[in-house]
């Protein structure tokens, strides 16, 4: 998913030619916004932390670019590609060093694994819009 700030500043279009000169298929694509009820759902599992209520405000300040992705080990993968949550430690050349302005508006979201993918996918998208 491509965050508020990464679209605000017109820069899906390089996102995505990254995403895909690496090797990904784009199962599934939009342009949508969330609420900051519905951010606060896709991230529940962070709903103790202290950053979730900005988390949430943040996610719902702008629209996102959510997509489904298929590839041999995606997630390994596309986290070698975004580089680390905090672009001040992301390696070069990933699309958080190129992107991201802080810890929180930090350009791009990937899913930690296999199971969360496949939610994530559904959060987003109907099964008719998984090709
Ligand atoms: O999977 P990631 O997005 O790399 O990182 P994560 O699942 O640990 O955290 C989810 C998002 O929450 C992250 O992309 C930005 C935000 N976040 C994580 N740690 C902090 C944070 N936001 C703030 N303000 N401070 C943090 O320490």
């Amino acid at each position: 998913m491509i965050k508020p700030d990464a679209v605000k500043d017109g820069h899906s279009g390089a996102i995505i030619k990254m995403i895909e000169e690496a090797g990904f298929r784009i199962v599934a694509l939009k342009k949508t916004h969330l609420t900051a009820a519905r951010a606060g759902e896709f991230y529940a599992v962070h709903a103790e932390r202290p950053f979730y209520n900005d988390l949430c405000n943040y996610m719902s300040s702008g629209a996102i670019v959510p997509m489904i992705l298929e590839k041999e080990n995606a997630v390994a993968d596309f986290r070698t590609l975004i580089g680390a949550t905090n672009p001040a430690n992301a390696d070069e050349g990933t699309i958080r060093k190129l992107f991201a302005k802080s810890v929180e508006a930090n350009a791009i979201h990937g899913s930690d694994s296999d199971e969360n993918a496949g939610i994530e996918g559904n959060f987003f998208f109907a099964h008719t819009e998984q090709y």
